[in-house]
């Protein structure tokens, strides 16, 4: 693949470019002036969506995770400056359904990308995408680099095998490799099988009579949920350091699920007994109760700070949700098909 003529640009490479981060990501790298490349594997039918708006200022490569030689090949033809690495199977109940899919993508996909750069250009920066998941069911609040990790499912065991080979990478090849322990970050682009655009789509299809009710589980698990533009910025600025390191990306608040619930029905008129009912099966086999994230290293070494707290999460989620399901219907794409993907 042709290098631009400037000679200051750098290029990036995306894997999980698809997806609710990559496609944040990729706009961002784009203001920032990069060349920005994007992994996808092939589909039988388009996923781009998240980044069509996007379609003259990126380049899309083919690869995937399972696929040693299809990363090796992707670096070849990018010759990126930074690998950003966020493809991974990132549903948590997905990860019981499929564990060793999920242990393939989540967690060895990404030594086979580590031993891509090593074997392609060891001074490519790299980023890895950890998980709030990797704590599960430790009893130290609030969670931050130091805290050791308890996994309560096949994801965020598999998340916490990809982070330390990130850091073992660092530690025996002297790579440029950052692991960011990211929680729960979301967005209208977030996907609708998790809890917080579940529910916001989910009002916007009571609020315009598509639906009557909003089935959850559990909705007693807290989370601390941040806004997805603002943790991939964070990304970037680990990869611009002097050295690398590992940093937790959090908001620092936790709020239960029912409380967002809560917001997101008195957003739209609507009322809990009315709209709200509980599904045992969406009970998970072993639930993370808790997480509430420290992000003071981030903020004291990358001068990185969440700024769109709680409350306003949730208003522009089920606002921006309101809206879709509105120009859903008006273009007839609302269809029994998008409904059953909301679960
Ligand atoms: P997402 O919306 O589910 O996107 C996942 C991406 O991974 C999609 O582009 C998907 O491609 C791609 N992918 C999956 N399997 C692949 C494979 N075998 N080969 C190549 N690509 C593959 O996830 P996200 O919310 O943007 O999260 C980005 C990263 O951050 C993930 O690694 C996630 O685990 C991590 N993370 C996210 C959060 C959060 O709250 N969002 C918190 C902590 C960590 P397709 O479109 O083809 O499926
Ligand atoms: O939105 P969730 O599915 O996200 P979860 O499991 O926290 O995982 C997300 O955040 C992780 C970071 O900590 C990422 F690594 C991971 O990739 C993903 O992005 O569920 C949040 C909570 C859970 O406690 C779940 O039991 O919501 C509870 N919940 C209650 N009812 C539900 C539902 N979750 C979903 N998805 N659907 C429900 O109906």
């Amino acid at each position: 693949m042709e290098r631009s003529a400037s000679a200051v640009m750098k290029t990036a490479l995306i894997t999980g470019i698809t997806g609710q981060d990559g496609s944040y990501l990729a706009e961002f790298l784009v203001s920032k002036g990069y060349r920005v490349f994007g992994m996808v594997r092939r589909t039988s039918s388009e996923n781009l969506w998240r980044v069509h708006h996007l379609h003259d200022r990126i380049e899309l490569v083919f690869g995937d995770l399972l696929d040693q030689n299809s990363l090796i090949s992707a670096l070849k033809q990018t010759e990126p400056d930074e690998v950003y690495n966020l493809a991974a199977q990132t549903f948590v109940p997905t990860s019981w359904n499929q564990p060793v899919l999920t242990g393939e993508f989540t967690g060895l996909g990404v030594t086979k990308m580590l031993e891509a750069v090593r074997f392609i250009n060891p001074k490519i920066r790299f980023f890895q995408a950890s998980s709030s998941e990797m704590f599960g069911s430790t009893g130290d609040f609030p969670q931050n680099e130091k805290t050791p990790f308890h996994p309560r499912s096949p994801y965020g065991a598999a998340k916490a095998y990809g982070h330390h080979m990130t850091v073992n990478y660092r530690e025996s090849y002297g790579l440029f490799a950052c692991s960011g322990i990211l929680f729960n970050h979301e967005s209208p682009r977030r996907g609708l099988e998790f809890v917080t655009r579940k529910i916001s789509y989910g009002v916007g299809l009571i609020k315009h009579g598509i639906r009557r009710t909003l089935t959850l589980g559990n909705v007693d698990a807290r989370r601390d949920w941040g806004y997805a533009p603002e943790y991939v910025e964070a990304m970037w600025m680990m990869l611009q350091q002097d050295s690398a390191d590992d940093y937790v990306i959090a908001t620092g608040e936790t709020h239960s699920v029912r409380e967002f619930v809560e917001r997101a029905l008195t957003r739209a008129g609507l009322s809990w007994e009315d709209h709200v009912e509980f599904d045992p099966r969406l009970v998970r086999p072993a639930e993370v109760d808790k997480l509430v994230g420290d992000a003071s290293k981030a903020k004291q070494v990358l001068g990185w700070k969440p700024t769109t707290r709680f409350a306003e999460l949730v208003d522009l989620m089920v606002d921006a949700d309101m809206d879709q399901v509105q120009s859903e219907i008006e273009s007839g794409e609302i269809s029994r098909t998008r409904l059953t993907t909301v679960r």
